[in-house]
C-alpha cells in the first residue's frame, strides 16, 4: 500500500487506514518519517472547519471520564469525534493509557468516534509533534471534533495550547493546596476551567474550589480580556457536561472570524518548532560523537575544567557548520 493510496483511504474515512497512518507518524524511524511527510503533504490543505480542544489537568481529575461523557454530547449533536490521549507518565506507570481507553469504552465502541492512546515519547516536542500530525489525520478522515487529553506537566501545555482552539483545564477537589499548588501558568493559558467531581461528599469542596478559581481569574484578568468561564461538572453523574460543551462552542464561535488566521500562525510556529527539533536532534548526535567530548565531560566531572569553558571549546568546533547556508538555492 503506497502513501498516496493510504491518503485516499483516509479521505474516505477508513478507520484501518487512519490507524495505520497514525502509527506511521508516531514512528521515529527516518524512513517512516519521510513517508509520513509525503502522506501529510498529500492530505493538504488542512481543514479549518474543525473543533480542536485540549483537555488538560492533573492525573485523576477525571479527564478521561469527562471526555467519555462529552463524546456522547458531541455525537448527540451530530458530529464525529476523535480523542487522542497523550500521557507523558505512561512510560513510568505503565498501562495508564490503556486504562484511559478502558475508561472511554462507549466512545471506543462507537462508529462515530475514534479513540487513540498516544504513547509517551522521549521528548515533549516529539510527543506534541506526533499528536498534531495524528490530529490532522483524524480531521482528514472526517472527524469534526478532535479532543486531546493531556496530563498537566507545565511546559508541554504551552505546546499543546498551540495546536488547539480551546484549552480546557480540568481540576478536582482534594488536589492539595489547590490555588497555591496549581500551576499558575496553566490557569493563565486556559480558555475554560472545569472543576469536576461536583457530586456526593465532594460537591461542597468542588463548589468552593470553583469560586476560588473564579475570583482568582477575575482578579488576574487583563484589561480588554474576556471573562473566562469556570464550570462545575460531575463526569460520573454526567451533570454539567452539556453546559461544558456549550461553553466550548462559545469559545469556538468567538474564534470563528479569525480561526483561519490563527491556524495559519500556529502552522508557521509548528514549522519553526519542527525545524529546531530536527536540528537539535542532529546537533545532539554530532556533539556526542565529537572529538574530545568524552574527555571534556570527564574533566568537568572531576572538577578540573569548568562546564562553561568545556562547552565553549566543544561549541567552537561546531560554529561554522550551523551558520546558515551561504547561498540558499530557492529555485529547487
Ligand atoms: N466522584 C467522582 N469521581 C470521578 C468523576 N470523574 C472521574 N471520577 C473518578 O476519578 C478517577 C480518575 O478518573 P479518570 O477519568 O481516569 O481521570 P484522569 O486521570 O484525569 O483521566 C476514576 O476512579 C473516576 O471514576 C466525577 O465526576 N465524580
Ligand atoms: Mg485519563
Amino acid at each position: 500500500l503506497n502513501d498516496l493510496e493510504l491518503a485516499e483511504r483516509i479521505r474516505r474515512g477508513e478507520r484501518v487506514a487512519l490507524a495505520r497512518a497514525i502509527t506511521l507518524v508516531e514512528s521515529s524511524r527516518a524512513e517512516d518519517r519521510a513517508r509520513a511527510a509525503v502522506l501529510l503533504d498529500a492530505l493538504l490543505p488542512e481543514r479549518d472547519d474543525t473543533t480542536r480542544v485540549a483537555i488538560s489537568g492533573p492525573p485523576g481529575a477525571g479527564k478521561s471520564t469527562l471526555i467519555e461523557a462529552l463524546g456522547q454530547e458531541v455525537m448527540a449533536r451530530g458530529q464525529r469525534i476523535a480523542v487522542l490521549a497523550i500521557d507523558p507518565t505512561s512510560s513510568i506507570s505503565g498501562g495508564s493509557i490503556l486504562g484511559d481507553k478502558h475508561r472511554m469504552t462507549e466512545l471506543a465502541a462507537n462508529e462515530q468516534a475514534f479513540v487513540r492512546p498516544s504513547p509517551a515519547g522521549s521528548t515533549l516536542g516529539g510527543i506534541a509533534r506526533r499528536t498534531r500530525e495524528a490530529m490532522i489525520l483524524c480531521e482528514a478522515a472526517g472527524f469534526d471534533v478532535v479532543i486531546i487529553e493531556t496530563v498537566g506537566v507545565g511546559q508541554s501545555e504551552v505546546t499543546v495550547k498551540d495546536m488547539v482552539d480551546c484549552f480546557t483545564l480540568v481540576l478536582a477537589p482534594g488536589g492539595g493546596d489547590e490555588i497555591q499548588g496549581m500551576k499558575k501558568g496553566i490557569v493563565e493559558i486556559a480558555d475554560l476551567v472545569v472543576v469536576n467531581k461536583a457530586d456526593g461528599s465532594l460537591e461542597a469542596d468542588a463548589t468552593r474550589l470553583a469560586h476560588e478559581y473564579m475570583a482568582a481569574m477575575h482578579i488576574g484578568r487583563h484589561e480588554g480580556e474576556r471573562e473566562r468561564n469556570v464550570l462545575l461538572t460531575s463526569a460520573t453523574e454526567r451533570r454539567g457536561v452539556d453546559a461544558l460543551w456549550d461553553a466550548i462552542d462559545a469559545v469556538e464561535a468567538d474564534l470563528a472570524p479569525v480561526r483561519a488566521e490563527l491556524r495559519s500562525e500556529q502552522r508557521v510556529r509548528w514549522f519553526q518548532r519542527s525545524l529546531i527539533a530536527d536540528l537539535t536532534e542532529r546537533i545532539t548526535a554530532a556533539i556526542e560523537g565529537s572529538a574530545g567530548f568524552g574527555q571534556r565531560a570527564e574533566r568537568v566531572r572531576q572538577g578540573v575544567e569548568s562546564p562553561a569553558a568545556a562547552a565553549a571549546a566543544i561549541a567552537d568546533q561546531f560554529t561554522p557548520t550551523i551558520e546558515p547556508p551561504r547561498s540558499p538555492d530557492l529555485s529547487r
